[in-house]
C-alpha cells in the first residue's frame, strides 16, 4: 500500500444516534418518536414492513429497547471521557427531535432538551472534541407519522425549520459540523425509519416516498440556509448510506442494471444535494416506479432554494458492497442480506454474521466515485463491523475480528487519499455498544467500550474497554499510519 498522511486535522471519531443509545425516551418533557414505537429483534423489518403496522406501542408484547437505550442520557459524562480517553478529535451524535419539540408541531422548545445537549456539547468541547451533529437520524415525532402522514406531508417543512433553526441558532456558535438527515437515500427501500413512512400511511407508494424527499429536499436546503445565516464557518453535509454496486460479470445486461441501481440507490439524492438540481435521469426513474410526475407538489421556489442551498460536505456511511444480477432468475440467485439493501452473494467476499459482505476495498472505490462525480469534502460518518462479542473470563473482550475490519477500510481510506480524494474524517459506528437499528438487538454490537446489557434488558450496563479501543487510541495518536 502507498504510504499517505491523513491531513493533519483529519477528523478523527465515533457516531452514535440519539434514539439508539439515549434511553430516558419519556423523560424531562420528551415526546414519543417512531424509534420509540419500534419493538426489538430479529422481527423489527417484518413488523414495520406489515400492512397493519400502525405505530401502535403494545408494552406487553413486545420489548422496546430504543426506551432504554444504553442509558446514555445520564451516563453522558462517562462515555464521553472514554470518547476522550481514546483520543477522538470529534464525536457525531444526532438531537431527538422529540426533546426539543415532543410533537413536533409546537412553536416552543422543550429548553430541558435544549439543555441537554448543551450539556453534551459542552462535555465534548471540554475534552477538546469537535461534536458533529445529524439533525434527524432515523426518528421524527410520532405525532407527525401518525396524524400528518409523515415526510409525504409537505407541512413537515415547517415543523423541521422550526427544529433546525432552534438548534442551530442555539448550538451553531459553538458546533461547526453539521448533516441534516441520515441516510437520507434509505427510503428507497425502508423508509419508515427515515420518512415516517409505513404502509398504512402510504409507505408502499412510490408516489409518497419521492414527494416525502423532495420534501426533505427542500427542509434541508433550508436547513443550510439558517447555518450559514448563524455562523458562516458551518460546514453542513448531507448524508446518505453508499454501497459500492458491482455488475455480477461482465454481461452488459448486468452493467446497464447496476448502472441503473447506482442512479437510484447511490446518486439519486446526492445528486439533488449537492448539486442543487434533479438530475438528468429523474423523469425515467419516476416512470419507473409509476410516480406521477404532474401530481408532486415541487414549486418553482422549491428549485430555486435547492439550487441555492446545496450541501457543504457529502457525509456517509460504508459498511459493505453490493452485487447486482440481472440475468439470472431468482432461484439461481444466491440473495445476502444487508445495511437496508441487499444483493446477490459475490463470491469474492465473506460476509459478517448478519450477511453483510465486508469489502475494504469498496470503500476506495466509493469514495473515488462520489470525490470524482462532485469534487466535495468526504466525511466517512459510518463504518463498523456488527458481530457478537465475547466476555471472557478475566473480563477481556478480545475483538480481533473488528480490528483487522476497521484496519483494512482505514488501509483503504489512505489509498483513496494517495488517489486525491479530500477525505475531512472517519468516525466509526456505534463506538460504544448500542442498540441495532436493524433488529433493535443489543447483541449485535460495534463498539470499542462494551456495555453490559443484553436484548432482553438484562445487564449492568457497566462500561469495560474492548482490545480495539488500545488499538483505536494507537491509530488515531499516530494519526492513522500505525495500524
Ligand atoms: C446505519 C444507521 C445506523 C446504524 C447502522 C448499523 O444504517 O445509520 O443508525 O444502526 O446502520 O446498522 P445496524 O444497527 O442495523 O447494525
Amino acid at each position: 500500500m502507498e504510504k499517505q498522511q491523513f491531513k493533519s486535522d483529519f477528523l478523527w471519531g465515533g457516531a452514535t444516534a440519539a434514539n439508539q443509545l439515549e434511553g430516558a425516551y419519556n423523560r424531562d418533557g420528551k415526546g414519543l418518536s417512531v424509534a420509540d414505537a419500534m419493538p426489538g429483534g430479529k422481527q423489527r423489518f417484518p413488523i414495520l414492513e406489515s400492512e397493519t403496522f400502525d405505530w401502535t406501542i403494545d408494552d406487553n408484547t413486545y420489548i422496546y429497547p430504543n426506551h432504554r437505550g444504553i442509558d446514555h442520557y445520564d451516563r453522558f459524562k462517562e462515555d464521553i471521557a472514554l470518547f476522550a480517553e481514546m483520543g477522538f478529535k470529534c464525536y457525531r451524535f444526532s438531537i431527538a427531535w422529540t426533546r426539543i419539540f415532543p410533537n413536533g408541531d409546537e412553536t416552543t422548545p422543550n429548553e430541558a432538551g435544549l439543555k441537554f445537549y448543551d450539556d453534551l456539547i459542552d462535555e465534548c468541547l471540554k475534552h477538546s472534541i469537535e461534536p458533529v451533529i445529524t439533525i434527524s437520524h432515523y426518528e421524527m415525532p410520532l405525532h407527525l407519522a401518525k396524524t400528518y402522514g409523515g415526510w409525504k406531508n409537505r407541512q413537515l417543512i415547517d415543523f423541521y425549520e422550526t427544529f433546525a433553526s432552534t438548534v442551530l441558532t442555539r448550538f451553531g456558535k459553538k458546533v461547526t459540523y453539521w448533516m441534516t438527515f441520515n441516510e437520507i437515500n434509505s427510503a428507497f427501500h425502508f423508509p419508515a425509519l427515515s420518512q415516517g413512512l409505513v404502509k398504512s400511511n402510504g409507505g408502499g407508494d412510490y408516489q409518497n416516498i419521492f414527494q416525502a424527499w423532495h420534501n426533505q429536499f427542500v427542509a434541508s436546503s433550508k436547513a443550510v440556509k439558517i447555518a450559514h445565516e448563524v455562523n458562516p464557518a458551518i460546514q453542513i453535509g448531507c448524508m446518505i448510506i453508499y454501497a459500492t454496486t458491482y455488475s455480477i460479470d461482465a454481461n452488459p445486461t448486468n452493467q446497464v442494471a447496476t448502472l441503473i441501481q447506482n442512479q437510484e440507490f447511490n446518486y439519486f439524492c446526492t445528486d439533488v444535494q449537492v448539486r442543487g438540481e434533479y438530475p438528468a435521469y429523474t423523469k425515467r426513474t419516476y416512470k419507473k416506479y409509476g410516480v406521477d410526475e404532474q401530481a408532486l407538489e415541487i414549486t418553482k421556489e422549491d428549485l430555486a432554494l435547492l439550487k441555492a442551498y446545496p450541501v457543504d460536505y457529502i457525509g456517509f456511511s460504508y459498511y459493505m458492497s453490493s452485487a447486482v444480477n440481472e440475468t439470472m432468475t431468482v432461484e439461481e440467485t444466491d440473495v445476502v442480506t444487508g445495511n437496508l439493501l441487499g444483493g446477490v452473494r459475490n463470491p469474492f467476499l465473506e460476509a459478517s454474521e448478519w450477511g453483510w459482505q465486508i469489502d475494504p476495498d469498496g470503500l476506495r472505490i466509493a469514495l473515488n466515485e462520489l470525490y470524482n462525480r462532485y469534487e466535495k469534502p468526504l466525511f466517512i460518518v459510518e463504518n463498523g463491523l456488527g458481530a457478537i462479542d465475547t466476555v471472557e473470563e478475566d473480563g477481556q473482550i478480545n475483538d480481533d475480528y473488528r480490528i483487522d475490519y476497521l484496519r483494512r477500510h482505514i488501509e483503504s481510506m489512505g489509498e483513496a487519499v494517495a488517489d486525491g480524494v479530500d477525505l475531512m474524517g472517519y468516525t466509526p459506528w456505534g463506538c460504544i455498544d448500542l442498540v441495532s437499528a436493524s433488529t433493535g438487538e443489543m447483541s449485535k454490537r460495534y463498539g470499542f467500550v462494551y456495555v453490559d446489557l443484553d436484548d432482553e434488558g438484562n445487564g449492568t450496563l457497566n462500561r469495560s474497554k474492548k482490545k480495539s479501543f488500545d488499538w483505536y487510541k494507537k491509530v488515531i495518536a499516530t494519526n492513522g499510519t500505525d495500524l
